[in-house]
């Protein structure tokens, strides 16, 4: 493994930068370039330009990825690993041209070729190469990073098919695969320089070497390749670029070497596919796991090619001694989807570097730090024994050898203890035994953290809890947070220039400036301006809805949202009753105190989840009852967005009044739409669930909208729910039920809302909407009532803008760099 190159510590700074040449061109010069050289000038559509664009900005960000490269392979502080199946990046070129200060630049040039700016972002695909929060969390974390100057490095999959595009036909959710890499993406680099091989399947052999040494060889694998495509991720103003390294499998040319030789040629180049099919597509399920091999051969995909590229640099830089690499490396597993990159850094650096088990321990236990996301138990992942033996030989040994060494411990810290030994085990024993993901991601990692503080405590005193006993030290909450560059700078430019004019610019980089906000809630001139944009920012969004639902949304009435995944426990079906029961009253004539008010739901259901599809399907019929009643629209009008994506947020969460974040308490782990609502001055309609609380703490009762159980109560409900109660004792509960049950929505499908109306029914149900829909219906008039009053409905809209700031993903990552990673 020596390197053809001097290692970087012994090189002069900046020896890789060219000195003698010109530095590169600006922004005009480089656009015109491009547009120049094009072959297809003649016939130039907007995407060409969009393509010559990025292209040009990202030319800009070169000379500072290189820099940003070369100060890193230094080694003079640490470098952390953001390892993760998922990264929601959505749009690249208005957050470059931001963080580069280059947006009014860019602008102006443009006017030259008669073209605007919005044009042009529109012609890009947006990366969808993640499901939902988790995703998208990772993106704002990639863009805090470089903004705090932090060496950070996203590991991910190039999915070739991202996302799945939804459609809806007759009220159904229809898959569409997502072919983002059509017109090909301009911001990333293919580096074929960091290529991999990763081994999968064949068997394990000892043998021993020429000193006598006993090794274990993994022999007789079917290895892919893993080419890297690097993607830069620029901070904000401060000539920092990360890297975004995304892996594609690829045949190796030795690919089935056996079947060339029998004369098989086209069955052998055929047999590539199977290659290639491992970074075809991102599995589309939120929260829930599904047992898939190919999902497996990802994770180990993603580990190994990202490991051995780290050891490789390593290697190249600071030779074969591994004693500090644990001082100079975190590796953040973004929860369990990459915790096999624990027993396969233990296999590398005891086969591949020739460590004994305990150094290479030593080395894994100190870098590797783990993420939790969910406790919704069928997201925690287990895979059959029988998967690994046949897939990953190897890796299964390793995990057996980690499992036995780590219940000796336990067995020492609970003497006779067997049934914890039985609980707390790494392999789950049974019929078809299975390796319990989490528990291998907790032994190994020196940090376990959740993303809220509600869900940090609840995974101490339940989920992890014996393990909490054991190595208390490991545990900790990191708030989750949201980029303001994308999701105030960028995705509102109207208030943040408001903003700006009174405060400066400063709050870009520390959101907590926006304080100083709380000083203009009774300054009238101020509070027509935020009205203003507000106005604007609606007008944007009836646009959109206009265009993608056939439905008018009008400005003037109040904009209620709800927008994530489709998932049982954030209750988009507690939203739909809400709705249906104001239908109800406007076509009783009961309008009295009514605020008009314009509901909109949107998300993707995972295809096979028919429970959340079905929600999706009663949204459409509702919303069809709804807005066809000549008697209904001057009060009541109601859309499913479909195809709710990163690019559609950014309309969406500006033009926003009321945030819709209602969840079963104790089931959303923080949320971080949440976060986006609030910054871009929406009020919360809200449980107190994940962050919610935190949000609610910052911004105090009297501006946020609370309703429903806690989530001590969901649990203490649990033993003795009757949600025929609630249905009896609430008249306007009743009357959705009634309704529902009368085939009103579904006229000429008979019955296939049933599954709903059970599931409300049941006493089973555990999302408890009957028990938290006459709070909710309360808080809701609540609501309705303080929109009346524009000005305090505005001031409380700045209140909420206000306190964002602790919610800026700065903060979290400051969090996670002073108390996890301790980087610099
Ligand atoms: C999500 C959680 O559901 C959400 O509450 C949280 O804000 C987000 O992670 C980021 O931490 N989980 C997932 C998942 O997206 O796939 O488990």
């Amino acid at each position: 493994a020596a390197s053809p190159i001097a290692p970087a510590s012994q090189q002069a700074p900046g020896h890789l930068v060219h000195q003698d040449c010109e530095p590169c061109d600006s922004l005009p010069a480089a656009f015109a370039r491009q547009l120049r050289y094009d072959l297809n000038r003649n016939e130039r559509r907007p995407q060409e330009l969009y393509q010559a664009l990025a292209l040009s900005v990202k030319e800009q960000l070169l000379d500072d990825w290189c820099a940003s490269r070369s100060q890193d392979a230094l080694y003079q502080r640490k470098q952390v690993a953001y390892l993760s199946l998922e990264f929601l990046m959505g749009r690249s070129l208005g957050n470059a041209l931001l963080n580069l200060d280059l947006t009014d630049e860019c602008r102006e040039m443009l006017q030259g070729y008669a073209v605007a700016l919005e044009t042009l972002q529109q012609q890009e695909h947006d990366a969808g190469l993640g499901n939902g929060g988790l995703g998208r969390l990772a993106a704002c974390f990639m863009d805090s990073c470089a903004s705090l100057g932090l060496a950070v490095t996203g590991y991910g999959i190039r999915y070739e098919y991202g996302m799945f595009a939804q459609q809806i036909v007759d009220g159904y959710q229809q898959e569409q695969p997502d072919r983002w890499l059509r017109d090909g993406n301009p911001w990333e680099v293919r580096a074929s320089q960091h290529n991999v091989t990763v081994p999968f399947f064949g068997h394990v052999q000892s043998h021993v070497d020429r000193d006598g040494r006993r090794h274990r060889a993994w022999v007789d694998t079917q290895d892919v390749l893993a080419v890297a495509y690097d993607m830069p991720v620029p901070g904000y103003r401060n000539g920092r670029v990360n890297t975004l390294r995304l892996w594609k499998a690829e045949a190796t040319d030795e690919f089935d070497l056996a079947e060339f030789n029998q004369g098989d040629y086209t069955e052998a180049v055929a047999a590539k596919n199977l290659a290639e099919q491992i970074t075809m597509v991102l599995y589309p399920n939120d929260s829930s796991e599904n047992g898939k091999e190919l999902r497996l051969r990802q994770q180990y995909f993603l580990s190994s090619a990202s490991l051995q590229d780290l050891l490789t640099t390593w290697v190249a830089n600071k030779g074969l001694d591994f004693s500090e690499f644990a001082k100079f490396h975190v590796l953040q597993l973004n929860d369990t989807h990459p915790a096999i990159a624990v027993p396969e850094l233990m296999r590398l650096l005891i086969d591949e570097y020739q460590l004994e088990w305990q150094a290479a321990w030593e080395i894994v236990s100190h870098s590797m730090a783990y993420t939790n996301h969910t406790l919704l138990p069928e997201a925690l992942e287990r895979w059959p024994v029988r998967m690994f033996a046949q897939m990953l030989p190897r890796i299964l040994e390793i995990i057996y050898e980690i499992n036995a060494r780590y219940l000796e411990l336990v067995a020492h810290h609970w003497p006779g203890d067997v049934s914890r030994l039985r609980q707390m085990s790494i392999i789950e024993e049974g019929d078809e035994p299975h390796i319990r993901m989490a528990y291998l991601a907790i032994v190994a990692s020196f940090s376990v953290n959740g993303v809220a503080a509600l869900h940090s405590r609840l995974l101490t005193t339940g989920l992890f809890r014996d393990f909490y006993e054991l190595w208390p030290h490991k545990f900790n909450n990191r708030t989750n947070g949201v980029t303001p560059r994308r999701w105030l700078a960028h995705c509102n430019p109207r208030l943040a220039a408001l903003i700006s004019s009174r405060l400066g610019k400063d709050w870009l980089s520390d959101l907590r400036c926006l304080t100083a906000l709380n000083a203009f809630t009774s300054d009238k001139p101020f509070i027509a301006a935020w009205r203003e944009v507000k106005q604007a920012n609606k007008q944007a969004l009836a646009e959109l809805v206009a265009q993608r639902c056939q439905v008018n949304f009008d400005p003037s009435m109040m904009f209620d949202v709800q927008v994530k995944r489709i998932h049982e426990y954030k209750r988009q079906l507690l939203n739909i009753m809400h709705v249906i029961h104001l239908y109800q009253r406007i076509v009783s004539g009961d309008t009295r105190g009514m605020q008009p008010r314009c509901v909109l739901i949107g998300g993707k259901a995972a295809p096979g989840y028919a429970m959340a599809k079905l929600v999706i399907k009663l949204a459409n019929n509702v919303a069809h009852m709804v807005n066809e009643d000549p008697r209904v629209s001057p009060w009541l009008r109601f859309a499913f967005l479909p195809d709710y994506n990163v690019s559609a947020m950014e309309v969406i969460c500006p033009g926003t009044d009321l945030s819709e974040q209602i969840s079963t308490a104790g089931k959303e782990a923080s949320g971080t739409g949440n976060m986006k609502f609030m910054m871009n001055g929406a009020l919360t309609i809200g449980t107190l669930d994940g962050a919610n609380i935190e949000m609610l703490e910052e911004v105090g009762e009297d501006n946020f909208f609370l309703f429903g159980l806690n989530a001590l109560a969901v649990e203490e409900l649990k033993a003795h729910y009757c949600p025929a109660q609630y249905i009896a004792s609430s008249a306007a509960l009743g009357g959705v039920m009634t309704l529902l049950k009368s085939g009103h929505f579904n006229l000429l499908e008979p019955g296939i809302f049933d599954p709903i109306i059970a599931a409300i029914e049941s006493p089973q149900d555990p999302w408890m909407l009957a028990a938290d829909f006459e709070t909710y219906r309360l808080a809701q008039l609540q609501a309705a009532k303080a929109y009346q009053d524009p000005q305090r409905w505005t001031a409380m809209s700045i209140r909420n803008t206000a306190v964002s700031g602790r919610f800026s993903s700065d903060v979290t990552i400051a969090g996670y760099r002073d108390h996890i990673w301790g980087a610099q």
